[in-house]
């Protein structure tokens, strides 16, 4: 299987970290949509909306870290999907939560903060990654904290799912941006977020990126 992105996309780095905990293997192929790499033919056929991740496997071609990873459970067997009607659905509504809420609220951090001047040449604009930290972030972390589980590292159920994959990979583009997680005002979002992270998927990962961002 080839994955098309770049590690610190939130989606292509929940994509690879679901490969790790259940030891797929895969070829990476850097692309960066907005650059040059955006025009990449093999890239292009397997993302009609331009967006990363992607993956080409035997021939099949698919987009969107949520329909890959859905994709790979049925194709593998699933393991980071729980069939429980209740745990199935809460895995969906914090994958959800990543793709909706939280990216909207990373977006201006990361891009403005890091994607900008590290990687395009070009200023980002620190008011706005300023107000979205100051403003548009805390409500959000709030609000999660209260789904928090009370007791145990894990978001749904007694084991890793696709939940906490999805949720601890945004939170990365946080910390990218230099916002953390206030263990006194969100201990439960912080303990678990902590306990994620600690994982050797996410220590792998987290160990390539830092050579990315040099
Ligand atoms: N829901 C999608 C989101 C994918 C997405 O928005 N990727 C961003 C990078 S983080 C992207 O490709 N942006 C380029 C563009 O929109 O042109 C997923 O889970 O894969």
């Amino acid at each position: 299987m080839k994955i098309f992105g770049a590690p610190l996309s939130p989606f292509v780095r929940k994509l690879m970290i679901y490969c790790a905990e259940r030891d797929l293997t895969y070829d990476h192929v850097p692309i960066f949509p907005m650059g040059p790499d955006g025009q990449n033919p093999e890239f292009q056929a397997a993302s009609p909306m331009g967006k990363i991740p992607a993956i080409e496997d035997d021939g099949f071609t698919l987009a969107d870290s949520s329909a890959i990873i859905h994709y790979l459970e049925a194709k593998h067997g699933a393991l980071l999907l729980p069939k429980e009607a209740q745990a199935v659905g809460r895995v969906i509504f914090f994958d959800e939560i990543a793709d909706t809420a939280l990216a909207a609220v990373t977006a201006p951090i990361f891009f403005n903060r890091v994607v900008l001047p590290k990687f395009m040449g070009k200023d980002g604009d620190l008011a706005a990654a300023d107000k979205a930290e100051r403003e548009t972030l805390p409500p959000i972390l709030e609000k999660l904290e209260k789904t928090m589980p009370e007791n145990g590292n894990f978001l749904v159920g007694d084991a890793l799912t696709l939940a906490d994959i999805a949720l601890a990979s945004i939170f990365v583009n946080f910390k990218h941006g230099g916002v953390s997680v206030d263990a006194s005002a969100y201990p439960r979002l912080a303990a678990w977020l902590s306990a994620t992270w600690a994982r050797p998927s996410f220590v792998r990962q987290l160990a390539m990126e830092a050579k990315i961002l040099g």
